[in-house]
């Protein structure tokens, strides 16, 4: 495996580590604006200044998007798009205990957490978030930085818009359509399309803002 850099040294990229040491990726160490001490027993570099050099040294390296996400905005993918921009490629990241199905295309810098399943025909795009134990069933389409949550459940054929947050526990009806920018809080149930960017609540989940 090549070696790989995270991006981020919180708690998302704590998940991160683990999983990419589990799938046998080499781990050179993580950036932030401040050293969070070791993760993983592998160090701080700097700040994402450092990737340039990084690539000199380590021309095969690649990303992993540490720094999570709780809302629907989109700076997270801002982030990746810049240090594309730098040259930094971003790896699919899949834990060895998740399971997606072969007839599935997750886009650069996805990640899928352990117990994630992802099934037939589903294609996502870059920087999601498949956090632990959620399922996204089949034939559905994520566009890009979705975040679904632990154990959201999003059914069979369901369009996910860019930078939506499926919260932990939510559940998605077959077929549902959610427009760019949905928050669907923890727990929601939707049960229709959702039309307009916003914080959904609830079941059925009603937006509040
Ligand atoms: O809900 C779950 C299971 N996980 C959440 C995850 C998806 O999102 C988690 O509970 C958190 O709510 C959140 O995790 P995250 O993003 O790791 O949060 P936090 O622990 O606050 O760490 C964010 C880290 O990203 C901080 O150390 C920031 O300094 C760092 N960061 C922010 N912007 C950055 C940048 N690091 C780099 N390298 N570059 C940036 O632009």
């Amino acid at each position: 495996m090549p070696e790989i850099v995270v991006i981020g040294g919180g708690g998302h990229a704590k998940v991160l580590a683990s999983v990419l040491k589990k799938a046998g990726w080499s781990l050179l160490g993580y950036t932030d604006a401040s050293d969070r001490g070791p993760l993983l027993a592998r160090p701080y570099l700097g700040t994402d200044g450092v990737v340039a050099g990084l690539l000199e040294q380590h021309p095969r390296l690649l990303g992993a998007m540490g720094v999570g996400k709780v809302d629907a905005t989109g700076t997270r993918i801002a982030l990746q798009r810049k240090l594309e921009e730098a040259g930094l490629r971003f790896a699919v990241v899949v834990s060895p205990q998740a399971i997606i199905n072969e007839d599935v295309t997750l886009g650069q810098g996805t990640v899928a957490f352990d117990g994630a399943i992802v099934n037939a025909g589903t294609v996502t795009g870059d920087c999601c978030i498949l956090n632990t134990n959620s399922v996204v069933e089949h034939d559905c389409r994520l566009g890009h930085n979705v975040h679904v949550a632990p154990g959201a459940v999003v059914s069979g054929g369901v369009t996910v818009g860019d930078d939506c947050m499926i919260g932990a526990g939510a559940l998605l009806i077959q077929g549902a359509n959610l427009c760019t920018g949905c928050l669907v809080g923890m727990g929601a149930v939707v049960l229709s399309d959702l039309t307009m960017p916003g914080t959904y609540v609830g079941s059925p989940a009603r937006r509040v803002r």
